[in-house]
């Protein structure tokens, strides 16, 4: 069992619903919205956009982590983000900034974010975890096999959940050890971070698995190229793969999705969390014992 609460920098998110992250990329090379938000302005108008249909948190991206993509310094990283974060602390809800550099994520923290959202799970830059202890911040732990510029070099693995949730482990094991709470870790599979189509799929299948190591689990399958693959769409038209696979993953354990279109997501799993819990609750009345809840 997940804690029924996430600690961010806002405070404590319940996860008695699915939680849901908008994502906002401030890049000219992401791979299904890259140069739409580059301009301060237009990218904050689009925060609140997401902010209306539903999204618990934004998730803020300066540098492109999709197959291939070059990497940025944080110098330019922040030139991309900065206003963008400054402005958008003025929303309603918290803001997470996905970023693998301790310069970035700083600045971030002191323009008011609330969660830190690291694709490497540490691994570039552990200093990190000592910003989320130290401000207590959220902190998204993710599974990457090596960087992105080469991460689908080499997709096959003998045990891919068992090595996914062990480097995890590892992950929170680093965080804990510089001073953060385990209320504050999230942990995510890496769906498309080195993973083959089947691979992805194998993850979602098994999920209840990384949900063992007692922590919530956060997956972002949003437009992904295996989706692409399998139903044979173009970016644009995954839509409904995305969805399958976050009702999928729900069922499975995961509490907080990352996803670009946040009004459909929030419609299918606030009607799938529905299902769930009434599923829950039918089994836990047929296994108490007779005689009790009926009033
Ligand atoms: N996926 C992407 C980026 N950040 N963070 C987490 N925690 N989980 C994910 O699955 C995840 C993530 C990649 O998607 P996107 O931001 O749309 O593309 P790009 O990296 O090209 O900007």
């Amino acid at each position: 069992m997940s804690p029924p609460g996430w600690r961010i920098r806002a405070g404590i998110l319940p996860l008695d619903r699915p939680i849901l992250l908008g994502v906002l990329n401030v890049t000219p090379d992401s791979f299904s919205d890259g140069g739409r938000h580059l301009e301060p302005g237009a990218a904050v108008d689009h925060a609140w956009r997401l902010v209306e249909e539903g999204a618990d948190l934004i998730d803020v991206g300066g540098e492109s982590s999709r197959p291939g993509a070059a990497p940025v310094t944080a110098r330019e990283e922040w030139r991309r983000i900065g206003p963008v974060v400054e402005r958008a602390s003025e929303l309603p809800v918290p803001l997470s900034i996905d970023t693998t550099k301790h310069e970035v994520a700083a600045l971030a923290l002191e323009a008011g974010a609330a969660v830190l959202n690291d694709i490497s799970a540490l691994q570039f830059d552990p200093r990190l975890a000592d910003l989320a202890a130290d401000s207590g911040a959220g902190l998204i732990l993710m599974h990457m096999r090596g960087e992105p510029r080469t991460m689908q070099e080499d997709v096959a693995y003998d045990d891919l959940m068992g090595e996914v949730k062990a480097d995890l482990a590892a992950a929170v094991a680093t965080a804990t050890a510089r001073g953060c709470g385990r209320d504050q870790l999230v942990v995510d599979p890496g769906i498309g971070f080195g993973k083959s189509p089947r691979g992805n799929v194998a993850l979602l299948a098994r999920l209840p698995e990384l949900a063992t190591l007692g922590l919530p689990v956060l997956v972002g399958p949003s437009r992904k190229s295996f989706i692409g693959q399998l139903l044979g769409v173009p970016v644009e038209e995954r839509l409904e793969g995305t969805l399958a696979a976050c009702v999928a993953a729900l069922d499975r354990g995961a509490r907080l999705f990352r996803v670009h279109d946040v009004a459909p997501a929030r419609r299918a799993l606030d009607l799938a969390e529905a299902v769930r819990r009434e599923g829950a609750g039918r089994l836990s009345a047929a296994s108490a014992p007779v005689g009790t809840g009926q009033g």
